[in-house]
């Protein structure tokens, strides 16, 4: 008999190829432009090692009227049964989904569509036992209330928390290293709204590598960051560094890049 998949055993991925639009990507603060050539170099390391953890990569074609399009986690959601095409928080977001609407429904039994509020992928985190919702600038109460109907009636249990004021997703400031660990800042880690994990906290000279991703048996850090690699290697993980700098550039990091899944074959 097969092993259940654990909740980051994926062998199936979707991305979207960076516009050259992407340059002019959201973000919270001032700072210089990413450059597009970077942006695509950083964007095909990642589809390679990606498949290198043993993912089937699926690249959709670039959306240049959509900037924030590359981050292809955030208007939908995806699990081994189904999946949801969300309604992101940003206005000049919100079309994406439906952009990801054919390319889901060729791929999933089930398609199911927010219909009340606003909810980010960001936001979601999918642990063994729950899925927690993040509220946060993204993600409404209205939003998350029709989410947790919607993954109620795929038998998935969520509850909502609160993303911490001024980060822009859940996930920003964490990530599932394990079935019991969790990384994060201290922030959310002194939160409580990750009680029940062991967390490691990451360094506040590393903030950004908080936003990590587990696939099969690989840890995906941001490249730059040796406080945490050190860490997640002692905890017995095989960590591999990936450069985002330039994705960073319009608050990004590894987790958005990709919806990915477990597909039963
Ligand atoms: C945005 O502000 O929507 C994009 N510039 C960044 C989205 C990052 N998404 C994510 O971490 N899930």
């Amino acid at each position: 008999m097969q092993a259940m998949p654990r909740v980051f055993d994926f062998n199936s991925a979707l991305v979207r190829a960076p516009g050259k639009s992407v340059v002019n990507g959201l973000r919270a603060t001032e700072g210089s432009n990413p450059e597009f050539e970077i942006v695509l170099a950083e964007h095909q390391g990642y589809v390679a090692a990606l498949r290198t953890a043993g993912v089937r990569v699926t690249v959709l074609d670039a959306l240049e009227q959509f900037p924030d399009s590359i981050f292809v986690e955030d208007p939908a959601l995806v699990f081994s049964q189904a999946a949801i095409l969300l309604r992101p928080g940003a206005p000049s977001r919100r079309a994406e989904a439906h952009e990801l609407s054919g390319v889901l429904a060729a791929r999933f039994a089930e398609l199911l569509q927010l219909r009340d509020g606003f909810a980010d992928g960001g936001d979601i985190l999918v642990t063994p036992g729950r899925v927690l919702i993040g509220l946060s600038a993204r993600t409404n109460p209205a939003g998350a209330a029709d989410l947790r109907a919607l993954l109620a009636s795929i038998g998935l249990v969520s509850e909502e928390v609160e993303t911490p004021r001024g980060t822009l997703h859940l996930k920003t400031d964490c990530s599932l290293i394990d079935e019991e660990t969790m990384l994060a800042t201290e922030e959310l880690a002194n939160s409580g709204v990750l009680d029940g994990f062991r967390i490691l906290v990451v360094s506040e000279d590393e903030r950004g590598a908080a936003n990590a991703l587990r696939v099969n048996d690989t840890m995906f850090i941001r490249a730059g960051c040796p406080r945490t690699h050190e860490m997640l290697v002692a905890h017995g993980l095989n960590v591999v560094p990936l450069p985002v700098s330039e994705i960073a550039k319009i608050d990004a990091g590894l987790s958005c890049m990709s919806l990915r899944w477990f597909e039963r074959r």
